[in-house]
This record gives structure tokens, C-alpha cells and sequence, in this order.
């Protein structure tokens, strides 16, 4: 019998994958002036090549979007020649590489928006807790919430992210719709107190994220976009009355589309302790029709496992892939694997960035 393993190729769409590592978008606060990406960003991403396919970082569609110091965007011209030098040099190594288009709405601080305006959310709920400014950390503020009015125009920004991304050399897009960030404020009913048809039922909630996917479907071919969720996730104070009803309504309604993938944050035991309820995998496997990559501390046995027993079709690495720029080296070896440093993990330089040694090397 062949079991289907990490190193088993998987046909994405029209894209051939390799293996079935895929490396988890990571935030890392290493773009330059404007939040512009570059050589360094190229050489990181370059020495990841040998996964079967890379989610590039998050990336804010548009200026309001940014929620956190140094990281890039897509909006600008400089971003997207930024971008290209990023595509190319993982495409002449011969990799493939997806872009995340992000919007953080609330997690964000007036520090970071133009005109020092409020950062955007459904509803003007403060998050718990404390924004990266450029001047460390402050306590967030209560956001503005969008006029009805607005939305339109914040699916145009995606929309508009998606082609400045396929301008820029990428194989595809993900939608970062995970994680307490916009899209994620929006489905879930501790952050969206609307009552217009942006909140309220389910089918309101989930609106934006499927407007929004339609939008990026429209640039790019569904089979080239994905979308990322964290159903049992409370990072960014996020909570939801009935997740299993939430995230099944939204696995469901993303079938329509016929992506590329659907991309799940799985349960971290700090999720249970901050009184996050656990969406069973399972559950979602059993509602979405597509491809399913699964993230959430795999080593290479539990990857295999899950995989062999098709509960997943690929698996997101994100802490492995910082240290080891050659996991799927190692993987295949058996060989030892680097630790992460992370007090390296958001900004500086090259760093813990670059200089994780390679098998040889090490
Ligand atoms: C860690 C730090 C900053 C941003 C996410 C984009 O959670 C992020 C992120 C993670 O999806």
C-alpha cells in the first residue's frame, strides 16, 4: 500500500505540489521604509523553497489595514516591486509562493492609521489588551465602527490587493481570515454587534469574508485563492457564542466557490484556557468539499498520521519553518531539527531570519 505521507506530491488546483509541507504565514515585522518588502525578505523566503508551497506573511490591502509595525503591504506601487523581487527569486529556485491579504480592523492603534484616525471594526468594541505602535505597546483603543456605506469599499481594497499580488509574480492568494483580524471580527458575534446585513444571523456575519472571497475569486480563478480560519481561536479577544454553527455555516457557504484550499488554525490549549470551545477538525472536514491544510504544532509522526488517515490533504508548519529553512530535508532524514529563538520572531534583522543553519551547515 502507498499511504499518503509529507512526501507524497499533491496536485493544488493546477499547481503541482512537491510535498505536502506547506509553510504557515508568519508575521516577522522585516519589511523596510513604507512597509515595503525586499532583498532581506527575498533571501528568507528563498531559503524556504523546498516546501511544497509558501504562504507569504500577512500583508495589509491597504494603509488602514496595518496593525503593527514593519510589516508589508500590497497597496503601493514600491510594495509591489517590493513583492516582485520576493516571487522571483522563489520562482528561479523553483518554489511556489501564495500571498495572505489582511486587514487588521480593531488590532490596530490611531499610532499606526493615517491622520491618526480610529482604527475600523464592525462595532466599537475594544479589544482586551495592548496594540504594537511604534513606540511599544498601548492599551487599544475602542475602534470606529464601518458605516454600512463603507463595506463596499473594503471589498475593493481586497479586490484591489489581489491584482496588485498577481502583478507582483505571486501563484496565488489567501485570505486571512482568521485570528481576530477583520474579516474574523466580523463572523464572530463577540466583536460584530451590527444590525444592518453585515451582522446579526450567521448568513449576515459571514457576508463580508464571502464578499471578499468572490471579490479575490474574481481577480484570480478560485482554484488560485484559499482561505485561512481559526475556528477555536480567542487570540485578539475574539470569542463566539456557537462556533460549531458559525464555522460550519462558513466552511459550507466556501464550498460555493471552489477554491484552492480551506487553510484551519487548530485548538492550542491556551485557547480552552481563555474559554475558547474546540471546533473539532472533523467537523469542518466533514462541511468543506475541498483541499484542507491543517496548522497547529505537527511534528513529522502526527503529520504523517494525519495525512494517512486523509483528515487533512496537507500540513502548515510555522515555528518548524522559522528555524529549519530546510524542514523538508530534515523531515525526510529524520534528522535533528533547529530551535527557534523567540525573542527573534517579530523585528530586527537578519538575525534569527536568515542565519538558521541549513543540514550541512550545522
Ligand atoms: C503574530 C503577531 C502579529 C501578527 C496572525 C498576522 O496571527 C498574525 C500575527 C501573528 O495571523
Amino acid at each position: 500500500m502507498n499511504e499518503v505521507n509529507l512526501f507524497s506530491p499533491y496536485k493544488l488546483g493546477d499547481l503541482e505540489l512537491p510535498n505536502r509541507m506547506v509553510m504557515a504565514p508568519l508575521t516577522r515585522n522585516r519589511a523596510g521604509d513604507g512597509n515595503v518588502p525586499g532583498q532581506l525578505n527575498a533571501t528568507y523566503y528563498t531559503q524556504r523553497v523546498s516546501a511544497g508551497l509558501i504562504i507569504a506573511e500577512a500583508t495589509q490591502v491597504s494603509p488602514e489595514g496595518l496593525g503593527y509595525p514593519a510589516t508589508p503591504g500590497i497597496h503601493s506601487a514600491a510594495q509591489v516591486a517590493g513583492w516582485k523581487l520576493v516571487t522571483d527569486a522563489v520562482h528561479q529556485h523553483g518554489g511556489r509562493i501564495f500571498l495572505q491579504l489582511w486587514h487588521v480592523g480593531r488590532i490596530s492603534h490611531p499610532d499606526l492609521q493615517p491622520d491618526g484616525a480610529l482604527p475600523v471594526a464592525p462595532s466599537a468594541i475594544a479589544p482586551k489588551g495592548e496594540a504594537a505602535t511604534y513606540e511599544g505597546m498601548k492599551p487599544f483603543v475602542t475602534p470606529r465602527a464601518l458605516e454600512t456605506s463603507e463595506i463596499p469599499l473594503i471589498v475593493e481594497q481586497y479586490r484591489q490587493g489581489a491584482k496588485n499580488a498577481l502583478e507582483a509574480g505571486f501563484d496565488g492568494v489567501e485570505v486571512h481570515g482568521a485570528n481576530g483580524y477583520l474579516l474574523d471580527q466580523f463572523l464572530r458575534d463577540g466583536t460584530n454587534k451590527r444590525t444592518d446585513e453585515y451582522g446579526g444571523s450567521i448568513e449576515n456575519r459571514a457576508r463580508l469574508l464571502l464578499e471578499v472571497t468572490q471579490a479575490v475569486t474574481e481577480v484570480w480563478g478560485a482554484g488560485r485563492v484559499g482561505v485561512r480560519l481559526s475556528p477555536s481561536g480567542t487570540f485578539n479577544d475574539m470569542h463566539d457564542s456557537d462556533p460549531l454553527a458559525t464555522f460550519g455555516y462558513a466552511a459550507e457557504a466556501l464550498n460555493r466557490f471552489g477554491l484552492a484550499y480551506l487553510h484551519l488554525i487548530e485548538v492550542v490549549e491556551a485557547d480552552l484556557r481563555h474559554g475558547g470551545t474546540e471546533v473539532p477538525t472533523s467537523y469542518l472536514r466533514d462541511r468543506f468539499t475541498g483541499t484542507l491544510i491543517v496548522n497547529g504544532g505537527y511534528d513529522l509522526d502526527k503529520s504523517n498520521a494525519v495525512l494517512s488517515s486523509h483528515k487533512a490533504d496537507l500540513v502548515a508548519f510555522g515555528t518548524l519553518f522559522i528555524a529549519n529553512p530546510d524542514l523538508p530535508q530534515r523531515f525526510a532524514l529524520n534528522a535533528p531539527l533547529n530551535p527557534a529563538d523567540p525573542s527573534t520572531f517579530y523585528g530586527g534583522g537578519e538575525k534569527g531570519y536568515i542565519d538558521y543553519p541549513f543540514l550541512a551547515a550545522s
